[in-house]
Formats: structure tokens, C-alpha cells, sequence
């Protein structure tokens, strides 16, 4: 998440869903209303100790100069992004994940230097402007059926409803924005996904 998807502190959301249990964490500043420059860094430092105070990989989406500054564990990539294999080469200790949204993405890219990949979106999504047309659960189980042992997390307009059909189908874990920045208890929207 970035403050852009927040109705309230970020802050304050990010420690609610560390407590209540979130295994991981994307600080994804993006979109309209996101900050920039300097206050970008300062919320990324925040939410980054928060992470470290509740021993979370923080990974930070797409910026590798801001995954850089804040110390992040991993960054992820999407496919108009950063060639996976110069983040790699840049970062051989960081996790780097990657988007795939369909067949060619998958086999266009480089799977050995990935440590997990974000599959979606999975259902339609009001999150992200230019998300492209849903996936549907069948490609988490294509993704699977090709990819027996690399990590993969669902992504995209995943509620505590839809979540267990994203595992059955093969993931490993779900990835989801508003389902929890807009839960009206977060920790009982973290333990039902
Ligand atoms: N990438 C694909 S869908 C999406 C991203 C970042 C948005 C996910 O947000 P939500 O609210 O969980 O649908
Ligand atoms: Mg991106």
C-alpha cells in the first residue's frame, strides 16, 4: 500500500495489519494522491521500522534508488519496469518479485533471478488506475501448473471472501490493498484472509 490507499494514517493501518499478522509488505507510493520526493521518504521510513519492529520483509515497489535509501528487504517489478536481471545484479541479496499478467510475460522473463512472482489481477480491482483485464483464479493455476516450486501470490481486488479460491487454486499467498486499508477492523479482516 501507499498513503494514497489509506482512509486513515498509514501509519497507524500498517501497525494494526502487523500486529494482527501480515506475513509481508509493499510500500507501492503510486497513483493519484501519492507523495513524492522528500515526504515520500519520510512515510517509507516509518513504515519501513515498523516492518523491522515486527521482523516483515518490506519491499518496496518498483523504485530501486527508494528501496536503496530506506534499506528495503526486497523490491518488486512489473513488466514496464526495471529489468529484473540489472535489479538483480545491482541487489544479489534483496527478494525481488515480479508481476506476470498472462502467457508471454511468463515466458518472457527471466524466472531464475526472481524469488517470488505476483500473479493478477485476479479479480477486477478499483486500486490501480491501469490494472489490466482480470485473470481470473484459472491463471494462478496455469502459473502453478508451470511453476510447481516458485512462490506465488494472487494480486488484485482479493477480499477475506475470495481469498481461500486464490489458494485452492495454487498460490501461496494472497497480496491485497484495500481489503485491508479499508477494513473496519483490520485485525479480523487479516485473520479471515
Ligand atoms: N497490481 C495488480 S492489481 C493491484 C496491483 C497493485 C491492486 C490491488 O489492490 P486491491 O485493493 O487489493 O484490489
Ligand atoms: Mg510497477
Amino acid at each position: 500500500m501507499g498513503s494514497q490507499n489509506c482512509p486513515r494514517d498509514p501509519v497507524e493501518i500498517l501497525t494494526e495489519a502487523a500486529q494482527a499478522g501480515i506475513t509481508a509488505f509493499q510500500f507501492r507510493e503510486k497513483g493519484t494522491g501519492a507523495l513524492s520526493g522528500l515526504r515520500k521518504v519520510v512515510l517509507g521510513k516509518q513504515l519501513r521500522e515498523i516492518c523491522y519492529q515486527h521482523s516483515i520483509p518490506f519491499i518496496v515497489n518498483d523504485d530501486i534508488e527508494l528501496a536503496e535509501i530506506l534499506g528495503a528487504d526486497g523490491i518488486h517489478i512489473g513488466q514496464e519496469d526495471s529489468n529484473a536481471e540489472e535489479v538483480r545484479s545491482r541487489f544479489p541479496n534483496k527478494l525481488i518479485g515480479l508481476s506476470v499478467s498472462n502467457t508471454l510475460e511468463l515466458e518472457q522473463s527471466p524466472l531464475s533471478v526472481v524469488d517470488y512472482l505476483g500473479a493478477g489481477p485476479v479479480f477486477a480491482t478499483g486500486t490501480k488506475n491501469d490494472a489490466k483485464e482480470p485473470v481470473g483464479t484459472q491463471w494462478i493455476a496455469q502459473v502453478r501448473e508451470q511453476h510447481p516450486h516458485l512462490p506465488l501470490v494472487g494480486i488484485g481486488g482479493i477480499t477475506t471472501d475470495s481469498s481461500s479460491n486464490v489458494i485452492q487454486a495454487g498460490a501461496d499467498g494472497v497480496a491485497v490493498i484495500s481489503a485491508i486499508t479499508h477494513a473496519t477492523n483490520i485485525q479480523d479482516a487479516v485473520e479471515n484472509l
